[in-house]
């Protein structure tokens, strides 16, 4: 599928010497996991995911919250990344001073050899104790205990995510507002930029003369602040984008789903 690609973007990427990349639920769409806006299927059709990604829902209904994470651990464990993110990876060898901030959990960047990056919101296939905040690998899984207790101190374990109404971690904050403030190029891909504090960074770039290409279907509330607004899949513009630049190598190893 050919693209048009603005030739002042492709000469930006070109020169650029720092770029940071946003991403959201949107890159992960040509792997097969559902957006976050996309209705869930199935048991969990009825539920709002930010009903069910707070404390709140997991102190009123822990097991609930658990088995949700869980449907959603599976959906990932049979997924892969696609030629989006491999097209990062590319990027990143490229760019001399290079950072991704992903808000997604689903680790299809690190998976796609991505290593310069922050994953905002914390990584699904991570576990820990709801009261010790301690990291736990292993625990009895007998049946029916759900969900499972901490083998220290026996409270709740929970997905190692960031649910709504939680803290961000401020020195990924910082690290993630700082390298915008002070890059060349913000990449805005796949994200709706409603979500709180990741949704303001493109107007930190923008504040700080930080040109935005945003890489969106849809429009949103990036689109008009952005300097490049490709109405486009990220699966089909990105491997476009690294073919101008003359990097396709990790792109041959991605899916060809796009
Ligand atoms: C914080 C982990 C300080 C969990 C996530 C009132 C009360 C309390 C809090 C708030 C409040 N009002 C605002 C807030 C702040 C709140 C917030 O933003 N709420 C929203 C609902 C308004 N934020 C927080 O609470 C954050 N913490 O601010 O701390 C604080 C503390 C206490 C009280 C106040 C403030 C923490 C936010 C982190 C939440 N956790 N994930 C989990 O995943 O289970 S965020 C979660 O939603 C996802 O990770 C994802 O990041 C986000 C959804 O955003 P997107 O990634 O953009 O996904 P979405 O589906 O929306 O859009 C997809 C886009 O892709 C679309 O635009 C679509 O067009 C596009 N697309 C589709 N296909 C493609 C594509 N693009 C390209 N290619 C394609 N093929």
């Amino acid at each position: 599928m050919t693209v048009e690609l603005p030739d002042d973007l492709v000469d930006a990427l070109r020169t650029a010497e720092r770029v940071v990349v946003l991403t959201g639920a949107g890159i992960s769409a040509e792997s097969g996991v559902p957006t976050f806006r996309e209705a869930q299927t199935g048991l969990w059709k009825q539920y709002d995911p930010r009903e069910l990604a707070t404390p709140q829902a997991f102190a009123r209904n822990p097991r609930l919250v658990w088995e949700w994470y869980q449907w959603r651990r599976e959906l990932i464990d049979k997924a892969k990344p696609n030629p989006a993110h491999y097209a990062l990876v590319d990027l990143e060898q490229y760019i001399p001073s290079f950072l991704l901030v992903t808000q997604n959990i689903d680790g299809f960047h690190w998976a796609a050899g991505s290593r310069d990056m922050i994953e905002l919101h914390g990584n699904i296939a991570r576990t820990k104790c709801y009261d010790e905040g301690v990291l736990v690998d292993t625990w009895d899984d007998d049946i029916g205990v759900v969900p499972p207790h901490c083998p220290h101190c026996g409270g709740h374990l929970r997905p190692d995510v960031v649910w709504f109404g939680e803290g961000i971690s401020s020195h990924l904050l910082d690290t993630a507002v700082e390298a915008t403030a002070s890059s060349d190029l913000f990449l805005c891909i796949g994200t709706s930029a409603v979500v709180a504090p990741a949704g303001s960074f493109p107007l930190v770039a923008k504040r700080n003369g930080v040109r935005v290409a945003e890489i969106n279907p849809e429009q949103t509330a990036v689109s008009m602040m952005a300097d490049w607004s490709l109405r486009e899949k990220a699966a089909v513009v990105l491997p476009a984008l690294m073919q101008r630049l003359g990097l396709s190598s990790n792109v041959l190893g991605g899916t060809s789903e796009a």
